[in-house]
């Protein structure tokens, strides 16, 4: 969800260029929204971590909301993890980015004042970590993607032997991870006698409070067992439900918005209109007033979480990888072909009989709604970007319903090409003999898996579902192996669009 993958470019150095800044507010065309704040009044309450487009966009966007509402003491400082693309970007910019959102319509421009101030954890990781120690940081909020928890993705346990977990246990003060750093600042803390601050994972994870709790617990133990056991008594980790369609940033987004505000934004996010966060509320240490911008709080976020991440996420990888195989630039261009939308859907039919909504829930409609999302002809969000990391996507999107359902004796056939479709992705090489550039921390053991099977459907499938980390003991269950390996034969033979154009779920697909 973070851009931190995005590589931007030199835009608009030119000098002579005028670049949007406070200084040059007063300058963009009269009726564009900007700070109805003074923004020297605002101070930072909340750190974030994996300050990439989708943060940009989402929660930065609520938090402007409120400053404007009179809630100055929750600005944001955002970091990243690596990359110093972002603060190079944004800094010149004094923080200042538009929101550009995109519909069928056209286009609507704001400019967002929440974040303060930009920093690079990699470059002055002490820095950063006194941030956090600050008493004055009293929630610190994390969208660094899945892989950017450090833990096995079957599991939702720490990944010890990973490298940024090994160094950071060994470099406390240089922490490179965000389970180093967040567990750093949490010993300073407690150590100095502060309450500490409450950890707001807004990342695609099955249960993201609970399972960025159990990482950050578990790295805190292999330190000291006091601070664990601290962490686990006082620290607060909320989980939530982030929906927002953020497409990469490209050139050409960069040089439409510029051309809209008459000066140069280097960075600006491009979304859709749709927007929802729902918050479990538990903040010891204080939060703005989050229903006052459109947050749902709730005392239990898991049966929204299940649903976006079964009904859009799980939707929207199928489209990923099917779409990207037969050919599809974009999800919009994908769901032009019928097939595919009507495929995106029982995706969503066959994921809800695993479900446990609360009364009222009309998921019919929420499925419609994501349909026409992933519709919007002017978002170009690129089934490449969606398909990457499927190693850490895959066991809460699709294979936590195919397991459901399996218990429930209802057939899979509709995820197994799902998952057939990502298998043959990670062989690297597309129906024309193209190199697939596949982007996944596993992408090397997965080329490796595929380059000693071939391309026979017999052979590849069992020899990934072997993958523990991500299948677990469903990969050995023959129920799974025989539907995947049926829709990944059929994908070697006809392609994926011919594949997803034929496919006919069961009947009583539930
Ligand atoms: C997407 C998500 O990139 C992906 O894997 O499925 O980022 C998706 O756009 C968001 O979760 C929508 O809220």
């Amino acid at each position: 969800m973070s851009s931190e993958t995005t590589k931007s470019r030199p835009y608009g150095s030119k000098s002579g260029d005028l670049r949007l800044s406070e200084a040059n507010l007063d300058k963009l065309p009269d009726q564009m929204r900007r700070p109805a704040y003074d923004r020297s009044r605002v101070t930072p309450g909340i750190v974030h971590l994996g300050i990439g487009a989708f943060h940009r966009a989402h929660q930065a966007v609520v938090i402007d909301d409120l400053i404007a509402g009179g809630a100055t003491e929750w600005g944001i400082i955002g970091a990243s993890l690596r990359s110093p693309d972002t603060r190079d970007a944004l800094a010149t910019q004094d923080g200042l980015y538009t929101l550009a959102v995109r519909s069928g319509e056209g286009t609507d421009h704001r400019i967002i004042g929440s974040v303060l101030a930009l920093e690079v954890a990699r470059e002055k990781p002490g820095h950063l970590i006194a941030r956090l120690a600050n008493p004055a940081t009293r929630i610190v909020s994390l969208t660094v993607t899945e892989k950017g928890y450090c833990h096995t993705p079957q599991t939702g346990e720490l990944d010890e032997a990973h490298p940024d977990i090994v160094h950071d246990l060994q470099n406390p003060g240089t922490a490179r991870s965000a389970i180093g750093l967040l567990v750093a600042a949490l010993s300073r803390r407690r150590i100095a006698g502060e309450p500490p601050f409450t950890v707001l994972s807004c990342d695609n994870l099955s249960a993201n409070g609970h399972t960025v709790g159990r990482i950050v617990t578990q790295f805190a133990a292999l330190r000291s067992r006091n601070l664990a056991n601290w962490i686990e008594a006082e620290v607060a980790f909320p989980s939530t439900m982030v929906d927002r369609i953020v497409p990469e940033t490209t050139d050409a987004d960069r040089a439409a918005v510029s051309s809209a505000l008459g000066m140069i934004d280097a960075w600006p996010v491009v979304t859709e209109p749709f927007t929802q966060w729902i918050v479990e509320d538990r903040f010891p240490a204080g939060r703005p007033d989050f229903a006052a911008a459109g947050v749902q709080l709730v005392s239990d976020v898991t049966p929204f979480e299940h649903m976006k991440l079964r009904l859009l996420n799980a939707s929207h990888s199928a489209l990923a990888y099917l779409g990207y195989l037969a050919g599809h630039e974009t999800i919009a261009s994908t769901m032009t072909d019928p097939h595919f939308a009507a495929l995106a859907r029982q995706v969503m039919l066959d994921a809800a009989p695993t479900l446990a909504m609360p009364e009222g829930t009309d998921l019919a409609s929420y499925g419609a709604s994501l349909l026409r999302r992933f519709s919007n002809p002017a978002l170009h969000h690129r089934t490449w970007q969606i398909a990457m990391d499927g190693s850490q996507k895959l066991p809460q999107r699709l294979l936590a319903t195919m397991q459901d359902r399996l218990r429930l004796g209802l057939p899979i056939e509709t995820h197994a090409l799902a998952v057939a479709g990502w298998m043959r992705y990670v062989t690297g090489t597309d129906e024309h003999g193209r190199t697939i550039d596949v982007r996944d921390p596993l992408a090397a053991k997965l080329k490796a898996i595929a380059e000693s099977a071939g391309p026979v459907a017999e052979r590849l499938a069992p020899a990934l579902l072997e993958v523990d980390g991500i299948f677990g003991t469903l990969g050995a269950d023959p129920r799974m192996r025989s539907a995947v390996t049926a829709a990944l034969t059929k994908l070697f033979a006809v392609g994926a669009r011919q594949a997803v154009q034929t496919f006919q779920p069961t009947s009583s697909a539930g």
